[in-house]
């Protein structure tokens, strides 16, 4: 069984969040996504429309999730990785080459897919707001 593993805080779920799901999910036979809870995106000064508990909720929803746990730091990702026996990780490509993630290559796969272009959780808060 190939695992997948992917991270994200996955606000005000979008296409573009499904589209990238949907991909890493045909990467393996399990996806396991780790969400970056409250207080994880406090630290670093981000704060999501809806809290860890709705965000998680709308991901055990999707067809192609298996398991969501939660990103509480940026250092866990290596024990994830073991923990989870992990043999991909899988991030959107605005994350590609981040030392953030190249580390991981000496634990498992790394695969970077493309962004969704035109949409995104601030934009569509921005036009949400103009009205
Ligand atoms: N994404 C995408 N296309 C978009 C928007 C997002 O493919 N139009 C992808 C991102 O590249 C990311 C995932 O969807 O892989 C989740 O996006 P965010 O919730 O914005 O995740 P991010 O803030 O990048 O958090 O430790 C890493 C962080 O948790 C990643």
């Amino acid at each position: 069984m190939r695992r997948v593993l992917t991270y994200g805080t996955f606000d005000l779920l979008h296409y573009g969040h499904i589209r990238l799901l949907q991909r890493a999910a045909s990467l393996g036979d399990y996806l396991i996504v780790a969400l970056s809870t409250d207080e994880f995106n406090a630290s670093k000064g981000k704060r999501s429309f809806y809290p860890y508990n709705v965000r998680k909720e709308m991901l055990e929803a999707l067809r192609y999730v298996d398991l969501v746990i939660p990103e509480d730091c940026w250092e866990q990702k290596q024990s994830d990785v073991l923990d989870y026996k992990v043999d991909i990780v899988c991030m959107g490509g605005d994350w590609k080459g981040s030392p953030r993630f190249e580390y991981l290559r000496e634990f498992c796969d790394l695969v970077y897919l493309d962004r969704t272009d035109g949409i995104s959780t601030t934009e569509v808060k921005e036009r949400l707001s103009d009205g």
